[in-house]
């Protein structure tokens, strides 16, 4: 099947999931659901892609769930759903390489809980974020009551969950919502350039980095350093692992070339 609003376009080890339903401000409909989630899979699986940007263009990132097709929905058709629906997102945290978020206009319910998802949120000055479906008389149901108060902390994430208000982008980076705020003309091309510095890095050092945070995140200390560990020793199985330490010994920091095994 040929994916109609998603897609990942690959350049120099950098693949974008490009979110486009323009039609409907990019709403997170069940079709795009499923084709986020095989996006987000060859995003995954394929090697020439290092490091991944998730964007909606440069009018609006994603204005929710698409209600109207929700607002028809019972609740054992929910219950069947809900799974795949989570998964759609999960789909893109679990991406494990490098994945930055760039917003452009509104990021909002789970458009904001896509953003999430990324390691790094890179905002448009005109960027508009929020959780409103308690305005709506529902709840977030793709991450944002759990990965939102880890983010920013619990009270801040209760005050946006609880109102449903809207956060521009400023407040949303003293939030510490989103990471960098930028012109909105720039953003997809800094959040390019910051997912390129990892085309040639080591992968299977970023993977590990990236699974000890956020699996360390979900446990106590101990347990987390147990996990770092047991990584940190995995990684000597590596080539590139070699290679780093080899040539730091023989050429100084930063020169390595690494080869990705
Ligand atoms: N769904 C469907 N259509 C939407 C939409 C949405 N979320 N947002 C906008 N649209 C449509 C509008 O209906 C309109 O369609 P037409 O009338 O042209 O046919 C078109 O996009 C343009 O929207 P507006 O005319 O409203 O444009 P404005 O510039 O005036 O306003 C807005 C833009 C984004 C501020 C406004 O449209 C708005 O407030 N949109 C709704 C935002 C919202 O409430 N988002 C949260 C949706 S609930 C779950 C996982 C996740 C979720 C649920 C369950 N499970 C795992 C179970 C997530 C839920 C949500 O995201």
């Amino acid at each position: 099947m040929t994916a109609e609003f998603v897609r990942l376009d690959v350049a120099d080890g950098v693949g974008t999931i490009r979110l486009d339903r323009a039609k409907a401000m990019n709403a997170i409909s069940i079709q795009v659901q499923d084709e986020l989630t095989l996006a987000a899979a060859e995003a995954t699986d394929r090697s020439d892609v290092r490091a991944v940007v998730v964007w909606g263009g440069e009018k609006v990132f994603a204005a929710g769930n698409d209600v109207k097709e929700m607002s028809d929905m019972s609740y054992t058709d929910m219950v069947d759903r809900v799974q795949r629906l989570q998964d759609a997102v999960n789909s893109v945290a679990r991406i494990p390489k490098p994945v930055v978020a760039a917003v452009n206009g509104y990021a909002l319910g789970g458009g904001c809980e896509l953003a999430l998802a990324a390691d790094v949120r890179f905002a448009a000055d005109n960027a508009v974020l929020g959780q409103p479906e308690v305005l709506l008389g529902i709840i977030p149901g793709a991450g944002g009551t759990q990965r939102l108060p880890r983010l920013v902390g619990p009270s801040k994430a209760k005050d946006l969950l609880y109102t449903g208000r809207f956060v521009k982008a400023e407040e949303a980076l003293a939030l510490g919502l989103v990471d960098r705020v930028l012109p909105a003309a720039d953003v997809y091309a800094e959040a390019v350039a910051w997912a390129s510095r990892f085309a040639t890095a080591a992968p299977y050092a970023l993977r590990a980095i990236k699974e000890c945070v956020d699996r360390g995140l979900e446990l106590d200390l101990e347990s987390g350093l147990q996990i770092e560990r047991h990584s940190f020793s995995a990684i000597f199985a590596t080539e590139d692992s070699r290679t780093g330490m080899r040539s730091f010994i023989e050429n100084g920091p930063g020169k390595a070339t690494f080869e990705g095994r």
